[in-house]
């Protein structure tokens, strides 16, 4: 059975504009919060398939989005690395043994023993390929190789990201390794996700918007594309979605073998449509707090349509949703993009 939102990922013609939003399944729903308590730990929802997949499909069932988006975390990646993750309540996440210098690399885990260990996630998959409607589609993801390597090299979140830039800046050669290493990872990673039977990719570069314009190649933009260019290579009937948020000065530059560029809410759709939307189809934008207000969700969701005409786009936030929306504002979200696009 065709899948509207693969259907629409390669730019094809499709019924209405399909719609889901980044972090989808998480704690604005209280079937999510029910499943958490559950699980106790974080890390151990992450590392139960049952329970993984149970709030994977939750929002499709609950608030009617066209895709599923895996339930994880991109921090497993270096947790199974060797980093030691945890989660501190109200804290985030942190890593006890931040990478400092080149023996702490070499201390991680190799490539393929790392992308091995990650079962859980492939588990997880392929339960959800069971239970998940043919006609909608599952997205598996990866943090971009710099979003990775900020945890990795701070430690935790950060506002200023000071160690790691004082590594971009006194000691590239370092940073590269660290972003080689993990772009490998994240390959053999990835081709996992896709043989256990995900529908596409998206690569989440959140904060890109911490590289200066001029270097944002370098550090990051060409690791993400050499992802992509190694799964398309092998894997080309999956689409691939690239996310890097809050670059606009960057916009004029992008390049690389991918199919659907993710529009982050502070750049216009207009401006993203006009740069890019001839090689890309665009993903997004409408800002996550409108969802605070139906009328403020109407209003954004028919001007981006004014301007995609439901032509080469995907309906979706410019972030993640946050905690405390109320979910019959996020099914308004939904259900708006539907009826303007003129779903049936
Ligand atoms: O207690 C909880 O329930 C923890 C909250 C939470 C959730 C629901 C975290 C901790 N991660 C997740 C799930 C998650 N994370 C998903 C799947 C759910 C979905 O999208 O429906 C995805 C795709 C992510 C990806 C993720 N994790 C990103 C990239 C996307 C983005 O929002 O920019 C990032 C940066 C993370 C790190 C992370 N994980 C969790 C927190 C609190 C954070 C951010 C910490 C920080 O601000 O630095």
């Amino acid at each position: 059975m065709s899948k509207i939102f693969v259907d629409a990922c390669f730019g094809k013609e499709t019924p209405y504009t399909p719609v889901w939003m980044m972090r989808q399944a998480g704690r604005y729903l209280p079937e999510y919060m029910a499943v958490r308590a559950k699980a106790g730990d974080f890390l151990n929802l992450c590392h139960n398939p049952e329970m993984a997949c149970e709030v994977t499909l939750q929002p499709v069932d609950i608030i009617g989005v066209d895709a599923a988006i895996l339930f994880s975390d991109i921090l497993v990646i270096p947790d199974e690395m060797g980093m030691d993750l945890s989660f501190v309540k109200g804290e985030g996440p942190k890593f006890s043994d931040p990478i400092k210098d080149e023996a702490d690399l070499n201390r991680l885990i190799g490539e393929e023993e790392a992308a091995n260990k990650l079962t859980y996630v492939y588990d997880t998959i392929k339960l959800i390929k069971e239970r998940l409607a043919d006609d909608k589609a599952l997205i598996g993801f990866t943090g971009a190789p710099w979003t990775l390597a900020t945890y990795m090299i701070e430690g935790q979140g950060t506002k200023t990201y000071n160690i790691c830039k004082k590594m971009m800046y006194s000691n590239p050669e370092l940073l590269h390794k660290i972003l080689r290493k993990v772009t490998d990872v994240v390959k053999l990673y990835m081709e996992k996700q896709i043989q256990a039977g995900i529908d596409v990719v998206q690569i989440f570069d959140s904060w890109a918007a911490a590289i200066e314009p001029g270097k944002y190649d370098e550090f990051s933009w060409q690791y993400m594309v050499e992802i992509a260019e190694y799964l398309k290579e092998k894997y080309p009937h999956i689409p691939i979605i690239m996310f890097p948020k809050g670059i606009p000065a960057f916009l004029d530059k992008v390049y690389g073998n991918f199919d659907v560029f993710g529009v982050d809410w502070s750049t216009p759709m207009a401006f993203a449509k006009e740069k890019l939307g001839d090689k890309y189809v665009l993903q997004g934008n409408m800002e996550p707090c409108r969802l605070y207000s139906k009328e403020a969700t109407t209003e954004c969701v028919e001007a981006i349509q004014n301007i995609m005409q439901g032509k080469r786009h995907i309906f979706n936030l410019g972030h993640g949703i946050l905690p405390d929306v109320p979910v019959a504002n996020a099914k308004h979200f939904i259900n708006e993009c539907h009826r303007v696009s003129g779903k049936k």
